[in-house]
């Protein structure tokens, strides 16, 4: 087989630079290893910046967002029993965000990728990337048994933290800074309306609690809990019992409780790897960078990548400029590098870590930014998400 881009992985990464490169008319191949009802069904982000609803418009794949996604103009920080609003409206120009959840921008890609006739391989295995310090770079993988060749010109690794892509970047060109956090976020997913029409991060003497929610009839409820819970352990009750305690009184009454349909626990990482790319290798979205999700930024994240090697792309294709390959990762990093630090700061504040002092720390750190115009503002603007730079 022979391409213009081969892609590692279909999960939002992947699908949408597919979509993009499709429509500008650059030929691809998305390999992903598992089905597609596997990668629908990890439920994940449900927040999106302004610049990935952009792109998905771009894309022209966001009827159903547009329609069913729910804008947000502010959220809401729980702790001492009280909750404050920051008001994106006012203290990041008016911007917002979207609630919509990760698996249904997912469905609708993998949907218009069908509709558009372009290659999604799927149940792949052995995916190995070769070539690409040359001008002729080659991925060999197995389906059903028999390895497969694809020439092509760049490689996309969409594929993940735990993808072939990163470690085909050899040990001594590439610096991995990673720090793990002592606690997973245990998940439900339930068909029951939200406690609020906002989210709520909160933090109270039991842990962290975030309330959110995929649309007017269904919640995400988070908890933070110790590395080594088992999901097993926590029944629905013990979770919505759990939960209930952590809540403020005024809005406790307000939880509405039911089955869940998804529970999980994820662990909670700041991981960066530098450089992004390696000759013709170019890295995006998890592949290269995880957040922990106290600031919603790792979609969005994936998104900037996904915005930025598209543009790079044009100019190659369109403009014969090569050359434009080279500022791939340092636009990317500036961009992640901001939002690592947000999240890490966001988790900082929202967690019961280190010791007491630090504690009543963070617990006047929480109290300026949530109370302080300067302070919204920090917040506010983070969180609906930093520009995107443009691409000379
Ligand atoms: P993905 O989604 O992991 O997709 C990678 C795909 O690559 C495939 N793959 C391979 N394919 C072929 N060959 C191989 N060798 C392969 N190895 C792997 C995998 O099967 C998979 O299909 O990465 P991508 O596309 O970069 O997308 C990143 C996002 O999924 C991630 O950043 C977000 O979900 C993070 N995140 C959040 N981000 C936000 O922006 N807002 C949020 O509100 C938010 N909440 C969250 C989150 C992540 C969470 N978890 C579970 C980590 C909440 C949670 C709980
Ligand atoms: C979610 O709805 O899953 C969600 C929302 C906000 C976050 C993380 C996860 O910061």
């Amino acid at each position: 087989m022979k391409t213009q881009v081969a892609i590692i992985g279909a999960g939002p990464s992947g699908l949408l630079l597919g979509q993009l490169l499709h429509n500008a008319g650059i030929g691809n191949i998305i390999l992903e290893r598992a089905t597609p009802d596997y990668v629908l069904g990890r439920i994940r982000a449900g927040v999106l910046e302004e610049g990935l609803v952009s792109l998905v418009r771009e894309a022209g794949v966001a009827d159903r967002m547009d329609r069913e996604g729910l804008p947000h103009s502010g959220t809401q920080i729980a702790f001492n029993n009280e909750l404050r609003r920051i008001d994106f409206h006012k203290y990041a120009e008016g911007k917002q965000v979207v609630v919509y959840g990760q698996t249904e921008i997912t469905a609708d890609l993998m949907e218009a990728r069908e509709a558009s006739g372009a290659p999604a391989i799927y149940e792949v295995v052995n995916v190995e990337i070769h070539g690409v310090t040359g001008d002729s770079p080659y991925v060999l993988f197995e389906k059903d048994g028999e390895q497969q060749r694809i020439d092509c010109d760049y490689v996309a690794g969409c594929d993940g933290f735990h993808g072939v892509s990163r470690k085909t970047i050899p040990d001594d060109l590439r610096k991995e800074y990673e720090k793990v956090y002592p606690f997973g976020w245990l998940g439900i997913l339930s068909d029951t309306p939200p406690i609020d029409e906002e989210l709520i991060y909160g933090l109270s003497d039991r842990g962290f609690y975030l309330c959110s929610m995929r649309s007017h009839t269904r919640s995400r409820y988070y908890v933070d809990v110790s590395l080594d819970e088992q999901v097993e352990d926590w029944s629905d009750d013990r979770f919505w019992d759990e939960l209930s305690q952590r809540l403020p009184e005024d809005i406790r009454g307000n939880l509405v409780t039911g089955p869940s349909i998804e529970k999980s626990i994820a662990p909670l990482r700041s991981f960066v790897c530098e450089p992004m790319q390696h000759g013709r290798l170019f890295l995006v979205g998890d592949a290269a960078h995880i957040v922990p999700p106290t600031g919603a930024k790792g979609l969005n994240l994936a998104s900037g990548d996904v915005n930025y090697l598209y543009r790079i792309l044009l100019k190659v294709y369109k403009e014969n400029r090569l050359e434009a390959t080279k500022q791939y990762s340092e636009l990317c990093l500036r961009r992640i590098w901001h939002a690592e630090r947000f999240s890490w700061w966001m988790t900082s504040m929202l967690h019961n870590l280190g010791d007491e002092i630090d504690r009543k720390i963070m617990a006047s750190q929480l109290d300026y930014y949530t109370s302080t115009e300067e302070g919204m503002r920090v917040i506010a603007e983070q969180y609906v998400g930093l520009p995107y730079e443009e691409v000379v």
